[in-house]
């Protein structure tokens, strides 16, 4: 049996989240995963290739995407994750609704990944503290449409340490347990390239906060400038793969408690060195459990 808790301490390795998009129009992997079977293959290639959690979003949070309606989420993820947590698998909801969320931990998920830190969804945190799940409280100031317009900040690093200090003690104030709490510096959410960058290089001052710290940056925008080598055309997402096994790198050595990916192979292989040059024993994973029950 595959154990479906999740260690929410210090982990004992950098927990690879592989990104399943069950939507038509994310950024990088839109409309490829619609399908319910297409999705859960998805998840067990990301297993196969090493991920230790599956993450499945239901809703876009592109720049300038527009909310899908709850009934249009749910009928997106519930059926995937069922699929999923039916194999044992540890999955994590992408919501920023409470709803959402409720019903995803039915189906059996056992991490809500709420981009908004608990700020879209008056009822998300109440339901956090009932439901004692692990949830990822990420950094944002305003949905999709608008968070370009959010980009100010006297210091980012500081700005958004102290933010999320306040989502913290919004979350303790609602009855989630500390040793529940993951936080996310939403890199690309409401931050342009140069602040992503930096808060990138804040790893440090992150971890401080006491959490275990989540980090977001495959294929994302702010990559793209050191992707194109000074090339005229545009790269696309995926041409982002080797940047984001770059950063998952430096996260993973740099004491991250998970990367979220969605091309886990390197990530995979990232968090196991520098696991083992913290001398600790390397491990085969999900893969080696599923490989091993066939
Ligand atoms: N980024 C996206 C979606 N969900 N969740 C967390 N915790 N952190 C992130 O950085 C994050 C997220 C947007 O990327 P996608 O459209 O490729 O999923």
């Amino acid at each position: 049996m595959i154990a479906t808790q999740l260690p929410t301490g210090a982990a004992r390795r950098c927990q690879v989240m592989g990104i399943i998009n069950v939507t038509p129009d994310s950024f990088s992997d839109g409309g490829r995963f619609l399908d319910v079977d297409a999705a859960v293959r998805r998840g067990l290639e990301l297993i196969r290739d090493g991920a230790d959690i599956l993450d499945v979003g239901g809703e876009s949070t592109r720049p300038g995407a527009q909310r899908v309606s709850e009934a249009d989420e749910l009928a997106r993820v519930i059926p995937v994750i069922e699929g999923l947590a039916r194999s044992g698998f540890p999955v994590s909801v992408d919501t920023m609704r409470a709803s959402v969320a409720r019903q995803a931990v039915a189906a059996g998920a056992v991490i809500v990944n709420d981009v908004s830190g608990g700020l879209a969804d008056p009822e998300m945190l109440p339901f956090l503290a009932e439901a004692d799940v692990t949830c990822v409280l990420m950094h944002w100031r305003a949905h999709s449409t608008r968070m370009d317009d959010y980009c100010f900040y006297d210091s980012v690093v500081d700005d958004v340490c102290s933010e999320l200090r306040g989502r913290v003690e919004s979350a303790l104030a609602a009855g989630v347990r500390a040793e529940r709490i993951v936080l996310d510096p939403g890199l690309g959410f409401a931050k342009n390239a140069a602040q992503s960058w930096e808060l990138l290089a804040s790893l440090g001052r992150l971890r401080d906060l006491g959490f275990p710290v989540l980090v977001g940056a495959s294929r994302k925008r702010f990559l793209a400038e050191v992707t194109t080598y000074g090339r005229r055309e545009p790269d696309v997402p995926a041409d982002r793969d080797e940047a984001s096994d770059a950063v998952a790198t430096i996260a993973a050595a740099g004491g991250a408690w998970g990367v979220r990916v969605h091309s886990v192979s390197g990530a995979a292989a990232a968090s196991r060195v520098a696991a083992r040059l913290r001398g600790a024993t390397v491990d085969a994973g999900l893969a080696g459990a599923w490989a091993g029950r066939r």
